[in-house]
């Protein structure tokens, strides 16, 4: 019994702990293809900086919510595409008018000039992957970095503040 009840409070002690020192923010993370896939042969013009009517984009990622607090921040990643596999990189930026480097051939962003901090990848229709990042204050991208994605409009911004 009295090994029991040892056991029991370090249990307790434990969540306690997981509730507060360890508090993390979840931001939900959607990806999302509509109407088919668009001609991705070459890049649609939809990136970040680009200043493009984001409207006309057949590809996105949705977060909610879409600011958090310094700390760590948990990106639960789910994939809503009909039929495409999707990933999700996140690199900080300076801010959403920055244009990235990108390499028109491969139709990618360059990923060896943009710093990842950390990223899910090849996430299946319907399922759900999570990353979680400890972040200090300032403005993060998430982008699909698949061919033609980025440029397709597959990016957000989320602020840490
Ligand atoms: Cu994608």
């Amino acid at each position: 019994m009295k090994i029991r009840n040892i056991l029991a409070s370090a249990l307790v002690v434990g969540s306690l702990m997981a509730s507060t020192a360890f508090a993390e923010t979840v931001v939900k993370v959607t990806l999302i293809d509509k109407m088919g896939t668009p001609d991705l042969s070459k890049p649609l013009g939809l990136g970040m900086g680009m200043k493009a009517d984001m409207s006309t984009a057949k590809m996105g990622i949705n977060i909610n919510p879409k600011t958090a607090a310094p700390g760590n921040v948990r990106f639960d990643v789910t994939n809503l595409a009909s039929n495409l596999v999707h990933e999700v990189l996140i690199a900080q930026i300076t801010d959403e008018n920055q244009l990235l480097p990108f390499d028109q051939g491969r139709n990618k962003v360059d990923e060896e000039a943009v710093r990842s901090l950390g990223s899910v990848s090849e996430i299946d229709p319907n399922k759900t992957a999570s990353l979680t990042l400890d972040l200090k204050p300032g403005k993060y991208l998430l982008y699909c970095n698949v061919a033609g994605h980025y440029m397709a409009g597959m990016w957000t911004v989320i602020e840490i503040k």
